[in-house]
């Protein structure tokens, strides 16, 4: 009998499944020929994906099952911490990715004050929009100056008593720009002030020494942080890591679990993802991290240099591997591009072209996609 669903009847042989499988993941774009300058994500490294693959039952929701994922957790959690100076006392989350990280730090602060602003600047990634909603708290957004940072005396002006939280971003998504956290904390005096660091907190710290003001808990202000190892960390997706520069509060009781309390978001949580960014920190250390960066600094320089040459206007000086040009029509630009085999993305504001450039990017790619652009733009 034929089945009246699409979900199907009868189970197939694994070689018929493998042949659409295949069929679809060359669909797919993938990061070989370094023709995507549109992503903050990359091909995580082969380490990555191999011990990715080894832990696909571990669940982490339920931690009693697996004292050995756990075992490397809290060994992720302490060698990042020392990478972004969270002091002793500090809590870690491994999370879904920076959304669920900037959704647990306004749900702390919205519970702790009793208030529900969230002041944060027009640069702050769509996300913050999510946690609002979902929260009932109310965004202000602080416009930017001259320099595209967040106009410092708006802040202060509408920072306030009700004011739950406020956000500074350290690598903003359209320009990868490290903003003045030590003068946010400043202004924010008790108030909690959260770190977007997202794509900063693998980068910065691995820029040569001063090109990139401070942004982490060295500043006594931050309260909390996110950032992502499936971005510039160069694992696998989902991994994202919130840190409390103290005990993270809330926690909800999961008495038929293996774990008494749950502190994230989700449940049924980000696993595999662990032991994966925990081969990638053992296997690069500090110092392959390190060259990695310079290599997507060369780059981003030239790709600076190469656009500039072509007529096109650089937005700011880049300090981290996003290079943003000016554009009215940046839309057109983005799809001829995509129609020519090159994926590259836009910024809003203002409007222009956005170059990531991750390590699958090239010197080579760049050379390649530079002619394109030329007709392009
Ligand atoms: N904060 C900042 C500063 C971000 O740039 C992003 C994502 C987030 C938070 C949210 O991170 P998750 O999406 O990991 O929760 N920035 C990129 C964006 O949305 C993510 C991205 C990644 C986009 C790969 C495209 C892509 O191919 O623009």
């Amino acid at each position: 009998m034929k089945s009246k669903h699409t979900f199907p009847q009868k189970g197939l042989p694994e070689g018929a499944i493998m042949t659409r499988i295949l069929k679809v993941r060359k669909e797919d774009t993938n990061f070989t020929g370094g023709t995507v300058f549109g992503s903050m994500c990359t091909s995580p490294l082969d380490i990555a994906k191999k011990v990715h693959g080894m832990f696909l039952e571990s669940n982490l929701g339920n931690p009693g099952l697996y004292p050995g994922t756990i075992n490397l957790e809290k060994e992720v959690h302490k060698a990042v911490a020392s990478l972004v100076h969270a002091p002793e006392g500090y809590e870690a989350l491994s999370v879904g990715g920076a959304t669920e990280g900037n959704i647990l730090a306004l749900w702390r602060a919205r519970n702790e004050s009793g208030k529900k602003k969230v002041v944060l600047p027009e640069s702050a990634h769509f996300s913050f929009k999510k946690a609002c909603d979902l929260l009932g708290m109310e965004p202000v957004n602080i416009p930017l100056d001259q320099s595209y940072q967040p106009d410092l005396s708006v802040m202060e002006e509408k920072i306030n008593d009700e004011t739950a939280v406020v956000v500074g971003i350290a690598g903003t998504t359209e320009l990868g720009l490290v903003e003045p956290i030590g003068a946010l904390a400043e202004i924010t005096g008790d108030i909690h002030l959260h770190v977007d660091a997202a794509f900063g907190g693998f980068t910065i710290p691995f820029l040569k020494e001063g090109s990139a003001p401070e942004f982490d808990f060295k500043i006594p202000g931050v309260d909390s942080l996110v950032l992502d190892p499936h971005k510039m960390g160069l694992s696998t997706i989902p991994l994202g890591l919130y840190y409390s520069r103290d005990e993270h509060p809330i926690s909800v009781e999961s008495p038929y679990l293996t774990g008494d309390h749950q502190k994230t978001l989700t449940g049924t949580r980000t696993s595999a993802s662990i032991p994966a960014f925990w081969s990638v920190i053992k296997h690069l250390g500090f110092d392959g991290y390190e060259s990695i960066m310079e290599s997507c600094m060369e780059n981003t320089r030239l790709l600076f240099k190469l656009g500039t040459s072509i007529g096109l206007k650089p937005i700011v000086d880049p300090v981290l591997n996003i290079v943003s040009f000016h554009h009215e029509h940046p839309g057109e630009v983005v799809k001829e591009m995509r129609e020519r085999g090159w994926n590259i993305s836009r910024t809003v504001n203002p409007p222009g072209l956005r170059f990531v450039v991750m390590p699958h990017v090239t010197e080579e790619s760049i050379r390649r996609m530079i002619p394109v652009l030329e007709e392009s733009i």
